[in-house]
């Protein structure tokens, strides 16, 4: 796995000569990265909706996970269709975090410029992403469509998963200290020298904490980064994949991230290390 790191790194590096140079040439490639698991009532739409958009040099990279409703064959037939297209297939369900990563290594491959991530049931509006692209263009490493800065919203959710999703970005900033208001946001515009910049072994995160993993990296590692308004509506057909489990898992994650960087974290480690090696 180390080698295959090593080759990647290697193959970059000549990636991001030929990408200088088709930045020269004013031609940037921009990727949509979307994970799907269960999606056949969605997949059709969200496709035409963003190659609906005719940006240039614009292409979509779908991420299932053996999908049981058919969501793979399905995107498989599109990607007939649409060149544009590609999709990865994957043998099981395996955590969003891990399904981003499967499309950003390949979009890094084909050479992307900029990779956006979004969900597949529409609740990020494709419309949106001209305006993802022109902030990411402006020179910002990460541009998030955020739900919590003004002009942003929520529409349609329950009381219960707005709370859920506001409390868990309150503790999120808290532990962390991130000073950007949605951590926990899925759509979001990556530059291709931020995700180069990542050790995709060191990616902790398998499920939806992945999201806040990827702001903690770019505010830790001196990349630039925006918040601009989305409207967030609920998605329309099929179901949400955050069950309790999803839920306790991100959890774990967060306060993980936090066990590992931050300072007040030290006197918890101390402590936890004296008490393995007074009773093994
Ligand atoms: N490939 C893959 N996609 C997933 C997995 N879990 C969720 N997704 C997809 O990730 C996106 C976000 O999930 P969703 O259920 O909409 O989360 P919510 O918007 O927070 O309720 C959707 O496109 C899902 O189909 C997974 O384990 N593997
Ligand atoms: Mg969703």
């Amino acid at each position: 796995m180390k080698n295959k790191t090593k080759n990647c790194k290697r193959k970059s590096a000549k990636q991001s000569a030929k990408n200088a140079l088709r930045q020269a040439q004013g031609r940037q490639k921009i990727t949509v990265v979307i994970p799907t698991y269960n999606e056949k009532d969605n997949i059709k739409d969200v496709i035409g909706q963003v190659l609906g958009l005719k940006i240039k040099g614009l292409n979509i990279i779908i991420v299932d996970d053996n999908s049981p409703d058919g969501t793979g064959n399905i995107a498989d037939k599109l990607s007939k269709k649409h060149k544009e297209l590609g999709v990865i297939h994957r043998k099981g369900k395996q955590g969003i975090g891990t399904a981003y990563l499967a499309g950003f290594e390949k979009a890094l491959k084909e050479d992307a410029d900029y990779i956006i991530s979004m969900d597949a049931d529409l609740s990020h509006n494709p419309k949106d992403i001209p305006g993802l692209i022109c902030k990411a263009k402006q020179g910002y490493d990460l541009v998030i469509g955020s739900r919590y800065v003004k002009g942003g919203k929520i529409e349609d959710w329950n009381f219960k998963r707005k709370f859920l999703s506001w409390s868990a970005n309150l503790v999120t900033r808290l532990l962390l200290s991130l000073p950007i208001r949605d951590c926990t946001a899925g759509y979001k515009c990556y530059s291709r020298s931020f995700i180069e910049s990542l050790d995709f072994e060191k990616i902790s995160s398998i499920g939806y904490a992945f999201q806040v993993e990827m702001v903690y990296n770019v505010k830790n590692n001196g990349f630039t980064y925006i918040e601009i308004p989305i409207v967030f509506t609920d998605r329309l057909n099929g179901h949400s994949k955050v069950d309790f489990r999803e839920i306790a898992n991100s959890a774990k994650s967060i306060f993980k991230l936090a066990y590992l960087y931050k300072w007040w974290c030290r006197p918890v480690k101390f402590i936890i290390t004296k008490t393995k090696n007074f009773l093994f």
